[in-house]
């Protein structure tokens, strides 16, 4: 299997991956769905929209504190290494994630698209005009957090259910889809429109493939699926992206 996929990569001229939690579980991060995933103990409805926001600020900024206290102690682990150095050998490897994280960034991933943006940047809930910025203060000093310029509410600058992704960042991601080989690494494929990328790369021509340590909804979709931990089955493919060869 792995063999399979490492030759459709030394074939390839342009790498897409999509990750997901999945891909951070090794560092401790925890993931949404399945055991242990952040859905079996809070609902999504009452801390992951704008509606639970407007309701209660201070209950959905506790959660996200929490959230980037753990995060904050959290290190890349062999995945996000292995990520962050096909797309500095290659500018022809993209990486697209559905994680807040940050921990592909600090890998050291080049031309990464944050599909659902960053628990580490803020933006202001009332739209006054000030573009959103970056605090890495565990805890920040007001809760609920303030935006500095008109002192309003500021609220995590992630990408809630009912939200729409920034446009720029769907553009980056469609264009990813024009690639040989599409990789969904470690997520449930179940959150559109990120779930819709593999459909798109796949109409594009795109040899797909999936790892994960469990069969998703991708599965059967995909010409691949690898069933592993990421953080060891990319660094078993011990490949250089194919431009440098
Ligand atoms: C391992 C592993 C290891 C573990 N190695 N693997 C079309 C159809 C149906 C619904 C919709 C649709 N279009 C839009 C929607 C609505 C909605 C949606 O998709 N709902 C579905 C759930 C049904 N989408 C939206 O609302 C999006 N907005 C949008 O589309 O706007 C336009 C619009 C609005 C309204 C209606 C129609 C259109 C926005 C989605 C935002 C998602 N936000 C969250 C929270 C982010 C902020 C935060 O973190 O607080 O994003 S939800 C959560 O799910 C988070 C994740 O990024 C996302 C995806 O989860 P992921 O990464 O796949 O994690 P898991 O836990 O699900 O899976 C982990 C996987 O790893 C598992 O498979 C494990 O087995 C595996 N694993 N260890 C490898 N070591």
């Amino acid at each position: 299997m792995i063999d399979r996929l490492a030759e459709q990569l030394q074939r390839a001229r342009r790498v897409t991956v999509l990750t997901g939690a999945g891909v951070s579980a090794a560092s401790g991060v925890p993931t949404f769905r399945g055991a242990g995933g952040l859905w079996r103990s809070f609902r999504a409805e009452d801390l992951a929209t704008p509606d639970a926001f407007a309701r209660d600020p201070t209950l959905v900024w506790e959660w996200y504190e929490w959230r980037r206290a753990m995060i904050a102690a959290c290190k890349p682990n062999a995945a996000h290494d292995v990520l962050a150095r096909w797309t500095r050998e290659s500018n022809q490897c993209t990486v697209i994630t559905q994680n807040v994280d940050d921990l592909h960034l600090r890998a050291g991933t080049e031309r990464l698209v944050r599909l659902h943006g960053s628990i580490w940047e803020l933006a202001c809930w009332d739209q006054c005009g000030v573009r959103p910025w970056r605090d890495e203060r565990v805890p920040l000093p007001n809760r609920p957090a303030t935006c500095p310029t008109c002192g309003g509410l500021a609220r995590p600058g992630v990408v809630w259910f009912g939200e729409m992704l920034s446009q720029d960042d769907i553009d980056a991601a469609s264009m990813a889809c024009a690639c040989d080989v599409f990789l969904a690494v470690g997520t449930s494929a179940v959150v559109y429109p990120a779930a819709g990328l593999l459909q798109q790369a796949k109409a594009n021509g795109a040899f797909t493939a999936e790892i994960n340590i469990e069969t998703t909804s991708a599965s059967s979709a995909v010409d691949l699926a690898i069933q592993g931990g990421a953080e060891v089955v990319l660094p078993a493919l011990a490949i250089r992206p194919p431009k440098l060869r």
